[in-house]
């Protein structure tokens, strides 16, 4: 290695992030001034700067001193860091209590670890460089045990080891294979498990960025196309450390309103409002849960965002106001072109105002989508964003509280699938091309859908889905993965990709329950449905020409099973609640991959076929045909089956049966969880809560949240939190129920506590009195205390 700049041998890495790169060269100077330390390279210029002690960002520029501006998925400002720098000979260290940042200074290499002397992220024979064409890349060391989680929306199995995979929001109707890397998200962030211990690394890039953890075996790179190699390293050292970090830098998900954790209805399309109306009805007489409906594109007035189409649909306002009346939302889709009509108000005036995209000579971007030719607002433009979000008015006058924003890549029906990557982005005032700002056309538009929406709601807490985003979409919406298939393993991947949404900070996500293209059956309803009922968003789509799935389109049989299963959801939803509640201010997943409670058990590492609701109920559904039995794995501890309560030993695998009817669930011992009812909708208002109590011997604890579930109350103390606390040694058991606030009540006829798993004999006390047991009331296994508050 010389100290000079160096050419990587295109022969050796053509697979790889290809190209020549010259490397940043060596540390010729340096400057630590205002807590940032400033380092020229022979061949660029590296920026490092605390965000906090156990987060720093490094910023590599070939060309220029280091803009330290961030992407708009930034939410966190540096804070004062105590930050000590040590100069030596050959190397520079910047350390914090909790991080060492060492900066080789020959050539330029630097390396990070934590506070136990542990290596994060280290560089090697090469480091941070560049190429001609102006493509920014990093090379970090990849040890033998290092596994990758995160990085959004991806097909494939749960680590990423392996992987090579690319971000650019892209609309990809079909097909979604393993190899389909680029979808309709961009979160250029990975989280890495060695030896039980994870750090994160961000890579605040809006260009085309790509991952490569496959083309060599002990080393990884990130590129991106353009702009500046401007990362972070995050501490760990557990997966939820990382987690709090990165969604400390790109925000949290707000607390959805309790009705859009409720069982959504979606097909492209219900087409007339006669068809919503029956489609409800079918709902409401037949007992099946429903909490919204959704309108695809044909409820528009000729594909024209912000209409209604007066022959299908003559009377919106009534109803919408209808299905209010039987606990239903409708949600309507507002995709991002807008027609070329002169005479349609929307384009008339965005194109007064100046808020549609342009090319650099100030000529219109048109592109083609189902309005026909059609321009496109440019929502990187604070004007545009806003000027938007209050055209959902024309929705809210309605009764309308949910958006579903489509086709937000933006996808425009060409080769390229989007806008001229030389088209322009105003930028407030910092213009930019598609090609730098395309990945975050779709979050931007969310921003602007959900703060428009939040200001007409007047308190309500709006819900927003959208198909594109960027790191920190949590932030304004929930995701839906797009245009997946009815196949099984569609099914299957469904979960490895909603789990990595979840690691990349997106906590409310989902699938097309279903399948959205082919045809579906009645068994992969039925089962996808049993997935459903545990994902974080549940919402049943299908597309134009294909066989319809509504629960009861395969007949009563399979009618049976999914109507079963919208019911639990429904019975769990408390408990839901309550780690969505926590998901919105830990940024810890509501869905989890094992390895998030378990990152020592390396059995954990590429678990794709199971997944943690929280962090005791384990779900492990059966995703095949005609399959009636299955391999689970249980972590270490005792696991009660939901349905049973037998109880099984962990640390091992256990082959299950599940008939169709079953979705094998497992709940670990040492959970205390709140349980709902079977309701028509979250409309309904709950009678009763059931304090269910799977007992391990020692102290185990668990939770309860609540609230209006529809302001912002709850922010001002407005909600209950009772926390559960609980001492068992097989004679005794003792509950101590604990109210960590009750700013809010419910309308409960009362609350009961249902211990299982114990004997007659058992003692059980509640708050230090003896409680009056009543084993009648479930079967044998379970005991029943009775308590109201
Ligand atoms: O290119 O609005 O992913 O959910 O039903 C199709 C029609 C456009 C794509 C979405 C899908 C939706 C469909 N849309």
């Amino acid at each position: 290695m010389e100290d000079t700049s160096f050419a990587i041998h295109p022969g050796k890495r053509s697979q790889s992030n290809a190209g020549s790169y010259r490397d940043v060269g060596s540390v010729r100077d340096h400057q630590f001034v205002e807590r940032q330390l400033k380092v020229n390279g022979e061949n660029g210029y590296v920026h490092f700067r605390f965000y906090r002690t156990d987060i720093v960002r490094i910023v590599m520029n070939p060309s220029a001193t280091p803009s330290m501006k961030s992407s708009v998925a930034l939410v966190k400002e540096p804070e004062d860091v105590d930050v000590e720098l040590r100069e030596m000979e050959n190397a520079l260290m910047l350390q914090t209590t909790d991080l060492t940042v060492h900066i080789q200074k020959s050539p330029l290499r630097v390396s990070v670890y934590d506070k136990e002397g542990r290596a994060l992220v280290t560089e090697g024979e090469r480091g941070m460089a560049f190429d001609a064409d102006r493509r920014v890349i990093g090379y970090k060391k990849m040890e033998e045990d290092d596994h990758f989680y995160g990085f959004g929306e991806k097909s494939g199995f749960l680590d990423k080891r392996g992987e090579k995979l690319t971000m650019w929001n892209t609309d990809v109707y079909a097909p979604h294979n393993p190899e389909t890397d680029q979808l309709y998200q961009s979160i250029p962030y990975f989280m890495v498990l060695r030896e039980g211990r994870a750090h994160g690394l961000f890579l605040d890039n809006t260009f085309k960025t790509s991952f490569d953890m496959r083309s060599e075996t002990d080393t990884l790179s990130f590129s991106a196309e353009g702009g500046q190699l401007d990362y972070y390293v995050l501490a760990g050292p557990s997966p939820k450390d990382v987690l709090e970090q990165y969604t400390t830098l790109t925000g949290k998900m707000p607390l959805p309103p309790k009705w859009a954790l409720g069982y959504h209805q979606s097909r492209y399309s219900y087409e007339t409002e006669q068809e919503v109306r029956e489609l409800a009805e079918t709902f409401v007489e037949k007992g099946i849960p429903l909490d919204a409906i959704h309108l695809d594109i044909h409820y528009m007035d000729g594909y024209r965002v912000f209409t209604f189409d007066e022959d299908r649909f003559p009377d919106p306002r009534k109803m919408i106001e209808d299905l209010k009346e039987q606990g239903i939302h409708a949600v309507p889709i507002v995709d991002a072109g807008v027609k070329e009509d002169p005479e349609f108000p929307i384009y008339k005036e965005g194109l007064q105002q100046d808020l549609f995209c342009k090319y650099i000579e100030g000529n219109l971007f048109f592109g083609d989508v189902w309005p026909g030719n059609s321009v496109f607002p440019d929502f990187t433009k604070a004007a545009a964003r806003k000027w938007w979000g209050e055209k959902y008015k024309y929705y809210s006058d309605l009764g309308i509280e949910g958006i579903w924003n489509d086709m937000n890549e933006p996808a425009v029906f060409n080769e390229t699938k989007t806008m001229a990557l030389k088209a322009m982005h105003e930028n407030d005032g910092d213009p930019k091309t598609h090609r730098e700002l395309h990945n975050v056309y779709g979050m931007l538009m969310e921003q602007s859908t959900y703060e428009g929406m939040k200001k007409l709601l007047g308190g309500k807490r709006p819900f927003v889905l959208t198909r594109a985003g960027f790191a920190g979409i949590q932030r304004y919406s929930a995701v839906w993965t797009g245009d997946n298939r009815s196949f099984w393993e569609h099914l299957a991947m469904t979960l490895p990709m909603c789990m990595n949404l979840g690691v990349a900070g997106v906590p409310f996500c989902g699938s097309d329950v279903g399948g959205f293209a082919h045809d579906s059956s009645g068994q992969l309803l039925a089962r996808w449905t049993q997935v459903g009922a545990f994902l974080p968003y549940f919402r049943n789509h299908s597309a134009l020409n294909f066989l319809r799935q509504e629960p009861w389109s395969f007949g009563e049989k399979y009618e049976t099973i999914v109507t079963k299963y919208i019911r639990l959801r429904y019975k769990w939803m408390p408990y839901l609640y309550t780690i969505f509640k926590e998901a919105s201010e830990s940024g810890v997943p509501v869905m989890r991959p094992l390895f998030i409670e378990y990152p020592d058990d390396s059995k954990t590492y590429n678990l794709s076929d199971q997944f943690l609701v929280g962090k005791t109920v384990l779900v492990a559904p059966i995703l095949k045909p005609d399959t009636f039995h299955r391999a689970v794995y249980l972590p270490s501890g005792q696991w009660y089956d939901y349905w049973t309560d037998r109880i099984y030993e962990g640390g091992q695998h256990h082959l299950i049966e599940a008939d169709l009817e079953t979705l094998p669930i497992f709940i670990k011992a040492g959970s205390i969880l709140p349980e709902g009812e079977e309701r028509q909708s979250t409309a309904v208002p709950e009678e009763r809560i059931n304090i269910h109590v799977y007992p391990c011997r020692g102290e185990f604890a668990g939770k309860w949240y609540d609230d209006d579930g529809e302001t912002f109350e709850y922010l001002d103390e407005k909600a209950l939190l009772k926390e559960f606390h609980c001492q068992f040694d097989e004679e005794k058991l003792k509950l101590k129920i604990e109210d960590l606030y009750n700013g809010f009540q419910p309308h409960l006829g009362s609350m009961s506590i249902v211990v299982h798993g114990i004997d007659t004999e058992t003692e059980v006390w509640v708050n230090d009195k003896k409680a009056m047991t009543d084993h009648t009331k479930f079967d044998h296994k379970r005991d029943i205390v009775k308590l109201s508050i």
